[in-house]
Formats: C-alpha cells, structure tokens, sequence
C-alpha cells in the first residue's frame, strides 16, 4: 500500500467515530462489517487497518464474498438468524454489495432498539424515518445519498477513500474515484497535498499522478547496514557495510550479569568505537549522572580540551540516555583504535588481559581526538538495571574536515542504531512538501557584562564570521537579541536595533550593550543575574506589554544561550534545598518557553545555567575551551532540528536515512545536504538542497521530499 501515514490516520479518525456509538460486541461486529463491504471495493482503503484488529473480522469477510451465507454458522449472531426475510428486500436495492449481511443485521435489529441496529435495519430503506437517517454514518442521510446518487450503506462509495461527505464538501465526484483523471484517487490526491479537480495542479503539464513523489514510496530502500547481535548484553547494532566488528570474550563475566562489549571501527574513515553493558553503581542513576562519573575516565586517556554534556533525552525505545562530547589531546601519537580500546578498559570493570578477541590497533597516528560517549540506562526489572555505553572515536582533524566522519560518530552514539537483541528492523518511507516559509528561530544571547569575561567576548567574535556563515547556509528564519545579565536591563532586548540578522549588529550589541554596558544602572549594581534576567525579559517579550520591536516571534523557536563565568546572582545566597527550589522553578519556566544552552566556567559543576540547560534539552559547554567554535555550531545545529518541519515518523537507524528532493537525492552534508536531529527525529536540509517553500500569491508549491530509512520494531520489551 502506497500510502502508509494516511492509512493510519484514516483509520484512527474512523475508530474514534464507532466507538461514539458502539456499547456491545454485537455492534462493533456489524460496524465492521458495513466497513469490510467498503473495502472489498478499495484495496487501499484505510478501514482495513482497523477490521484487521478485530478478532471476527475474518467470518465477516467471508459472510460478505459468499452470497449464499454458508459461513455464517462461524458467526454467533448469524446462527441465531434463520430468517432470511430481509434478503427478498435487498434484492430490490441494486449495486447493494452488503445485502449478504443484511440478514446478519435484521438479526441484531430483534435485539431491541439502539440506533446503530436500527440504521442498519434501515438501510433497505423500509423503515418509518429512513430517510432521516445517516446508515453509513458518513455525514448524509439516507435521504440526501439517494439526492447525489451515492449509496447510503457505504460511507465512501466510490472506494478512493473520501467520503460521501468529504467529497461534496471537495467538490468531487461522489462515484468517481479520480475525479480529475489524472491517475491520482481523490483521497491520495489531498495527501500528497494535490487539487483533486485539476489534474495537473502544478500546472507544469505534469500529470498529478504522473510525478514521481506520488510513487517515491512505492519500493523504499533504505542505505544498507549490517546487524549485529548480542545475546549476552541483549542487544543489536546497525552497522553501514564499511565496518569492522568483533564481540569481546570476557573472561571475568558471568551469565547473570550481562557484561559485554563489541568493538567496530571504520578503517576508511579511521572512526572507531564501542558498544558495552555495564551494571551501574549506585551513584549512578541518571545518564547525566554517569557521565559526569566517567569523565575522569576519558581524561585518562588524554587532556580535555573541549567538553560538551547534552540534556537527557528518550531513546527510540524509551531509555533514559545523554550524550557527551569531548576534544581530547593524548600524551603522545596514537591511533583511534589504541585510544578507542583505552576508552573501553579505562570506563569497563574489566582490563586487556581479561578479554579475547580484540582486533590489532594499527593505524595512522594522531594526537588530538574527538571522543562521543552516550550513556542509556536501560531499566530491566528482573536482572536490575544496566547501563549502555556507546562511545566513538575520531581524529580530531578527519573530524573537522571531514563530513562523513561527523555523521559516524553520530550514528554510533545518537541511540538510534542499537536496540533489543529480539527485536525486529522495518524499512519505513514518508513524503513531505514544504510549506509556506522558512523556520523561525530566535536566539537570545544571555551574556555575563563582567569584566573577566571580555577574553571570552574577544574570542566570541572571532567565531561570529563562522557562526553567521553556519546560520546562513540553514534553511533558518532566524533573529539574534543580545543583553546583558545586569538586573535594570531586565533581559530585555532594546531598540534600537531590537531582534536583528547582520553581524555587525551582534558585535556591536556585545561591545556596547554587554562590555561597556550601556544602560546597566545602578540599583542591581551590574551583578549577572543571568536566569532572573531572561526569565523577565522572555515573559516580558512575548507579552503585549512589550513593543513589537522587541517582540519574540510567536511561532519561532526560542534558543536561548547563556554565558558566564559564575553562578547566577539569584542563586549565589542560596545552598541546599533552597538553592535546588529555586532552580526547579527555573527549570519549569525555562522547559517551558526555550531550549537554552550554556557556555560556563567548570562545565559540569552542576551550576544554576547548567541545570537550566539541561533541563530543557540544550547542553553545557566549557567557557574556558580553547576552541568555542564547535559549541556555537552545536548551538545553530540544535536550533535547526528544532525549528525542522520534517519530523519522521518513527526513530531511524540514522545511518540508513535516504533522502529525496524532488526526484534528486540528496547527500548527508552540513554545507550541501540533509542532516539528521536525533532529539526531535527531525531531517532537516542545507545549502542548495533547502527546499524551495510554497508561496500561494504566485501559486507554486513547495519543493517535495521523500524519506526512506530502516527502523527498529520494538517486540521485546
Ligand atoms: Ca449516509
Ligand atoms: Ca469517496
Ligand atoms: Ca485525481
Ligand atoms: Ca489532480
């Protein structure tokens, strides 16, 4: 079947509507069977996804292909209905294709009164109000069917999986099931966002059903992977063709405690990684909280230059998990695989000599390394909870020069390519359109005034060239505001210039607003009240008391990027229970209003913005880090999965993502391509493939786009 998502819809929506009016079993079965007679003139009728579910639902089809009612005897109420009065009277209903339940439904009709039965009854028309009544429960009574000429015991005559009412209010052909002729039913037509009365709506002298992302789903292929099972860690890994592989022989492991470890790595692109379970400790019991306790682990294996811990996310199937980043120089050249493994003894509770199997380390050599490390807790109530880490490593210069590199590591750590060693894999497609418009984001830089902090300023700006060539390559709307923390600014962005776009504005608002603090007054004494500010200033600027000058836009994502070198002023009398009070009230302001990130002195203290930011999704990273470039990236990467229009519907194996626009495919790239967001299972596009938006004033549609990946199917929880 073509259309997979409308399927669904249509069948949930029409579920909703029986069970308005179903109270017994005997009703539910007849609804089903009016719905089975629909079907068996429309192959893709939507209603066959919910008859498929109920457990009767194969005597009713074959009460309905056999004229003679031999198997009726299968069916509880059609053996109790030795008279077979009614059929004399549906034989005067022409085109009927339900009359062979009919004597089924004058059974039920004895039962006493209820409108559903009565309905069905009825629907020979004989009955008192006949004409007042809606048999098929379509939106037209018997009456008003009969005046179009559609069939009063079959909500969608014409099988194209419109109604009878929907296709009076379309204007279409109630018996005609591509009213337009083009190849395209009516139903599929609205689906693919088409004029089922033109039948070239684009008017490019293509055939609505002649374009190609009316078939770009017909025969889905995802980019292929290999799985990889473990029965002793109880899990599979999706890996791309091009990987190594090898599970880990661990002698000091027992059946009861699900320690395992694979190693993999991609020798072309010199990524390598690992998969481990792990009972957790007792301190351990979030993924933030591991983490933090592994961090002293990965330093072992080299000095952290740069540290970023995301926000706790839900995996496709419903772990708790965190990802952290890390820039790691190692005392002297190694290659990947050497730090990879040293990364896997330093954070398991085994060491080299305990395990066989592990492949040769030979390589190129580096000193500087990228390191992903997630963490999801998987909650297992009869062996006790485990912890599964995945960690990827990369040199640090194939890293940053390389696309490809990037999206292994993220695929190796995002979550989305490991799940249950009894679980299934499912190749999914999805069709989109683009709408009217880009995106919207705003960014709200939160920034400490204080003197300390002008290195971090100077250093800041250096990046903005970047930063504004990132965000323009985007498909974003985007808007930057700027204050300063100090307690009279309020957060409140001021005009001129208000929300603005160009980079001379931004640095000029850092120099003015944030260094020399113009405007700072002396009541709050320039302190950085961070948290309190922008609590202010978003509730202030989304309000009407606020000029539309400074106004936030009300339909775009808010991205709110906090940076200091303390703690939030508010917060710095407080300790304890006072001090987590007040952070929860900020937490439940902040996840409520913007996703914010923050860019803070000893990232993983666990201060006030640290708390805020991982709290509603966005991360922490280091002020001090020698290089912040990869922190505003990650912050404009966010912001684009974020504000993405193109959410899938269910969680990819992200590797296997294949991705059409407009009949072109388009490569995984952050300059040129699409790109995958884990946290909103989102794609969104760059550069030359941002699809082109619709704009009704001069009647174009928006460019199409055709997904195809592979999905996990959770069968083993
Ligand atoms: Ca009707
Ligand atoms: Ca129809
Ligand atoms: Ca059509
Ligand atoms: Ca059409």
């Amino acid at each position: 079947m073509r259309i997979k998502y409308f399927a669904v819809v249509a069948a949930l929506a029409f579920a909703v509507g029986c069970g308005d009016d179903d109270t017994s079993n005997n009703k539910a079965n007849n609804v089903n069977n009016v719905n089975n007679a629909n079907n068996s003139n429309n192959a893709n009728n939507s209603n066959n996804a919910n008859n498929s579910n109920n457990a009767n639902n194969s005597n009713n089809e074959n009460n309905l292909n056999n004229s003679n009612n031999a198997n009726n005897s299968n069916n509880a109420n059609n053996s109790n209905n030795g008279n077979n009065s009614n059929n004399s009277n549906n034989s005067n209903n022409s085109n009927n294709s339900n009359n062979s339940n009919n004597s089924n439904n004058s059974n039920n009709a004895t039962n006493g009164f209820d409108g559903l039965q009565l309905c069905l009854s009825e629907c020979d028309h004989q009955g008192e109000y006949a004409a007042l009544i809606d048999c098929d429960y379509d939106g037209l009574s018997n009456a008003e069917e009969a005046s179009v000429g559609s069939d009063s015991c079959d909500n969608d005559t014409d099988g194209d999986g419109l109604s009878d009412l929907d296709e009076l209010n379309q204007g279409t052909e109630v018996l005609i099931a591509d009213s337009d002729g083009d190849g395209l039913e009516d139903a599929d037509e609205l689906y693919f966002g088409f004029d089922p009365n033109n039948p070239d709506s684009l008017n490019d002298q293509i055939l609505d059903g002649d374009r190609w992302v009316v078939n770009a789903c017909n025969n889905p292929a995802a980019e292929p992977v290999n799985i990889f099972t473990s029965s002793k860690g109880d899990w599979k890994v999706a890996l791309p063709p091009a990987f190594n592989h090898a599970e880990l022989s661990i002698s000091t492991a027992t059946p009861m405690d699900k320690l395992a470890a694979a190693v993999y790595d991609d020798p072309a692109n010199e990524v390598a990684g690992y998969l481990l379970s792990d009972t957790p400790t007792a301190s351990q019991t979030s993924p933030v909280d591991v983490l933090r306790s592994i961090r002293s682990r990965v330093s072992s294996a080299g000095t952290i230059l740069q540290d970023s811990t995301g926000g706790e996310f839900d995996t496709h199937d419903f772990n708790r998990a965190a990802i952290g980043r890390y820039l790691i120089r190692s005392a002297g050249l190694k290659t990947g695989r050497q730090v990879r493994d040293e990364l896997l003894f330093g954070i398991a509770p085994f060491s080299a000599p305990d395990v066989t199997g592990l492949p040769n380390s030979a390589g190129n050599s580096y000193n500087e390394f990228r390191v992903f490390v997630s963490v999801a807790i998987r909650v297992d109530q009869q062996n006790g909870n485990r912890v599964l880490y995945a960690v990827a490593v990369a040199p640090a210069e194939k890293f940053e020069t390389r696309d490809k590199v990037k999206f292994r590591m993220d695929d190796l750590t995002n979550t989305t390519n490991v799940s249950q060693a009894g679980d299934s894999e499912l190749v999914q497609c999805q069709t989109f359109r683009a709408g009217e418009g880009n995106p919207e984001a705003d960014f709200y830089w939160v920034l400490d005034q204080s003197g300390s902090m002008n290195a971090d300023f100077v250093r800041m700006k250096d990046v903005a060239n970047q930063f504004f060539f990132e965000l323009g390559n985007t498909a974003l709307d985007y808007r930057l505001g700027v204050v300063p923390m100090d307690g009279d600014i309020d957060g409140r962005v001021r005009f001129p210039p208000g929300w603005h776009t160009d980079q001379n504005t931004f640095i000029g608002e850092i120099d003015d607003f944030v260094i020399a603090c113009s405007g700072c007054g002396s009541t709050s004494g320039y302190a950085e009240w961070g948290l309190r500010s922008a609590q202010n200033g978003i509730t202030w600027m989304r309000s009407s008391a606020s000029p539309q000058t400074v106004r936030i836009r009300p339909d775009a994502q808010l991205i709110t990027i906090f940076m200091s070198d303390e703690d939030a002023e508010s917060l710095q009398p407080l300790s304890g229970s006072s001090y987590d009070s007040l952070v929860n009230t900020y937490n439940n302001f902040f996840v409520n209003n913007t996703i914010a990130f923050a860019i803070v002195e000893d990232a993983g203290s666990g201060e006030g913005y640290e708390e805020v930011a991982l709290a509603t999704g966005g991360s922490v990273a280091d002020l001090d880090a020698a290089d912040i470039s990869e922190t505003i990236e990650e912050i404009i990467f966010a912001a684009t999965g974020l504000a993405s229009n193109y959410q899938l519907g269910a969680t990819p194996i992200s590797s296997t993502l294949r991705v059409f626009k407009n009949n072109e495919w388009v490569p995984r790239s952050r300059e040129n391509g699409f790109d995958y967001f884990a946290t909103t299972d989102s794609i969104a596009f760059f550069g030359t493939f941002r699809p082109e938006p619709a704009d009704p004033t001069m009647g174009r549609y928006g460019d199409d786009i055709a997904v195809s990946y592979e999905t996990f199917l959770d069968t083993t929880k």
